[in-house]
């Protein structure tokens, strides 16, 4: 698509205003001309190429047109004769130019909003603007609509008739016909008419659209007067305020493109979302909020940045009121529909506009997008990240995963909810589930290659962070090489348990011999561990088994206070009772004394309290311990059987994944 702007005229209407310089560059607003807005709106919505035609100052407009410096590809086509021709000749002259694109053609006077000209360009028809609530008038163009479209352009036109502006969205094969009529017009003499002559006598055949813009700002300047007007109106578009929100990290085009966009509408208030908010829906930002606001501050011509708490615009836009909201049109559909929904919704309550274009898809932002995943599967980066969400959201969560798919599943499930979105902040590496999918008892008989093994297969494939279940620890002078193994390899949290011996898995209980470690003891391990550690972000967590063991609070709470004395970073209590009371008073018996190391629970039995209740409570980290292997074990004993009783597969297919779904299951890089 080009533009096609109309510059040669002598603009003897302006007066004073056009003694040194064409009427384009009459100034509008202060630094903006007529030109410059032109120019800027035209580069903003994506335009590359502009066709000028000149003649009155030619040489003053062309070095002016240039020194603006916008990304738009400028060619100048001088009209000789434009003293004594109308534009038509003007564009005989560019003819050469413009024969083999869409073309978005306008006068060299005309000022209009950002919002105008984002409509023209998506017109599917060719168009021209018009409006149907300003008065016919008397001397300027005027357009004969039938059925939606212009027959007639001109100033002597009163009847079925529209205020018109000479801004024009053209398909190629109707501006082909039009220009074929200019160039009849003028090698047969007649160059001292309107273009529009020569589109009159197609009888329609352009197919030209009339575009109501209604009481949008689009008008020519032909004199002072006209020129009061455009800039009291530009004024008070300036009053406006336009909001858009941002979760991004990176500033790339694409951001760049909405962002001078929606400047154009007013003035831009940017929202930045806040980190819990991004990595609620998206993954966790690279870059925290705090940062992504000072990105934004420092755009040109951002006026102010604010952070957004939630998915929701709702309480933004109470707040600030803005005009318009902008957005890219890829949420008119999928999860983020009832947040649009919800923002035309405030908008109408108030009187703003929801403005939307069209979705950068560039595969280069795609892998713009994919490279930052990458970041964050790292092990340096990946490795703090549990000890960031923790300060970030106080109550992290994380699921269990035991291979490459269970990782995926714990990466990827999130589920809308209310106009948020949820997922899993972390992974657990469980070891009952890293043994029972080997077919073995939990009971430290997978060695630490195997468990480590699993680790590698889980960060190939995800981002987020791990905690490792590191079973007794086993003796101190192979846990401190465990720890800098799994620090190394960018596990973020080691939960040891303190037992000693043939180590049982706890859910047992008293059921089977079990020996609780001394308190003396474990507190050398988590030294040994804490002193083994290269950084600040590695975190190692004791875990207390005294409720499982029957010990009683009193033993449970002195070693919570020895570990923590010791070094642990945080501290786990388990139980396997279905009411969660016990654990409930350790939380607030533990809390008295120490109201910051996170505690960590583990509720397979005590599993009726919701997430926001223990964090209530004041427990930290919720690890959901074996789920995913547990309703894994039940569906695949099904399909087996039912295999076994039809003698055949065609039974169990209803239970299964369609065989086309798993083949895709895993896309390929
Ligand atoms: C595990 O998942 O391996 C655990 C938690 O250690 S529990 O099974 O409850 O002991
Ligand atoms: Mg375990």
């Amino acid at each position: 698509m080009k533009a096609l702007i109309l510059n040669s005229g002598l603009g003897s209407r302006m007066g004073a205003l056009t003694k040194e310089h064409p009427k384009c560059m009459t100034e509008i607003a202060p630094g903006e001309t007529i030109l410059s807005r032109q120019l800027r709106l035209l580069a903003a919505a994506g335009v590359r190429e502009a066709v000028i035609t000149t003649g009155y100052y030619d040489g003053v407009l062309q070095d002016y047109a240039r020194s603006l410096g916008l990304p738009l590809e400028l060619t100048f086509v001088n009209n000789p004769r434009y003293r004594e021709t109308n534009y038509i000749y003007s564009i005989y002259c560019a003819r050469e130019l413009l024969q083999d694109d869409d073309l978005i053609l306008m006068h060299g006077d005309l000022v209009f909003e950002g919002r105008v000209l984002d409509r023209v360009l998506k017109s599917p028809t060719s168009c021209m603007t018009v409006s149907s609530t300003l008065p016919l008038p008397e001397k300027d163009f005027k357009a004969v609509v039938r059925n939606g479209f212009v027959r007639k352009v001109g100033i002597e036109f009163f009847d079925e008739a529209m205020a018109a502006q000479a801004l024009y969205r053209l398909k190629r094969e109707d501006w082909r016909r039009w220009l074929e009529k200019i160039a009849v017009f003028c090698e047969s003499g007649r160059t001292g008419v309107y273009a529009e002559n020569a589109l009159n006598e197609l009888e329609g055949a352009a197919n030209i659209a009339a575009l109501d813009v209604k009481d949008a700002l689009c008008a020519e300047i032909d004199n002072a007067e006209d020129l009061a007007m455009v800039t009291e109106r530009l004024k008070e578009t300036e009053n406006k305020t336009v909001y858009c929100c941002f979760s991004t990290d990176i500033i790339h085009g694409g951001h760049i493109a909405i962002i001078r966009k929606a400047q154009m509408l007013g003035r831009l208030i940017i929202g930045v979302l806040s980190d819990e908010a991004v990595s609620s829906f998206k993954r966790f930002p690279l870059v925290p909020a705090s940062e992504r606001r000072i990105m934004f501050e420092n755009i040109a011509g951002v006026s102010r940045v604010v952070e957004q708490n939630s998915l929701s615009y709702r309480e933004n836009l109470l707040k600030l009121k803005p005009d318009y909201v902008v957005h890219g049109d890829d949420w008119c559909t999928g999860f983020q529909k009832p947040i649009r929904d919800e923002v035309i919704e405030v908008l109408a309550s108030y009187g703003g506009e929801l403005v939307e274009f069209p979705y950068a898809t560039d595969p280069k932002y795609k892998e713009i997008q994919a490279r930052q995943r990458a970041d964050l599967a790292m092990p340096d980066l990946r490795r703090g990240r549990l000890k960031r969400l923790l300060a970030m959201k106080g109550l992290v969560t994380a699921m269990e995963a035991h291979d490459g798919l269970t990782g995926l599943v714990v990466e990827n499930t999130v589920v809308h909810q209310e106009g948020g979105a949820r997922q899993f902040d972390a992974m657990w590496l469980s070891s009952l589930c890293d043994s029972t999918a080997k077919g073995k008892p939990d009971i430290e008989l997978v060695d630490m290659t195997s468990r480590f093994r699993t680790i590698d297969d889980i960060m190939e494939v995800t981002t987020k962070p791990i905690i490792f279940d590191g079973d007794t620890g086993g003796l101190t002078e192979h846990f401190v090489y465990t720890v800098r193994s799994l620090e190394r390899m960018g596990v973020s949290m080691v939960i040891i348990e303190d037992k000693t011996g043939l180590k049982k898995n706890s859910l047992f209980g008293t059921e089977v011999r079990q020996t609780q470690d001394s308190i003396e003891h474990f507190c050398e391990k988590i030294r040994a561990g804490k002193k083994a550690q290269r950084t600040g972000e590695f975190m190692i967590c004791a875990r207390i088994e005294s409720l499982i063991l029957e010990q009683g609070m009193a033993d449970a709470l002195d070693r919570a206070f020895a570990f923590t004395e010791a070094g642990a970073d945080a501290i786990m209590i388990h139980s396997r009772k279905k009411d969660p009371s016990e654990i409930c008073e350790f939380i607030e018996k533990f809390r008295e004394k120490d109201t910051t190391t996170p505690i960590v629970l583990v509720p397979t039995s005590f599993n009726s309290v919701t997430e926001e209740e223990w964090k209530k409570r004041g427990a930290n980290i919720i690890i959901y311990a074996n789920q995913l292997m547990r309703a894994a074990v039940p569906a695949i004993q099904r399909a087996a059987e039912s295999i076994l009783t039809h003698h055949r597969a065609e039974e169990c297919d209803a239970m299964l994944m369609p065989f086309k779904e798993i083949i895709r299951l895993i896309p390929e890089e």
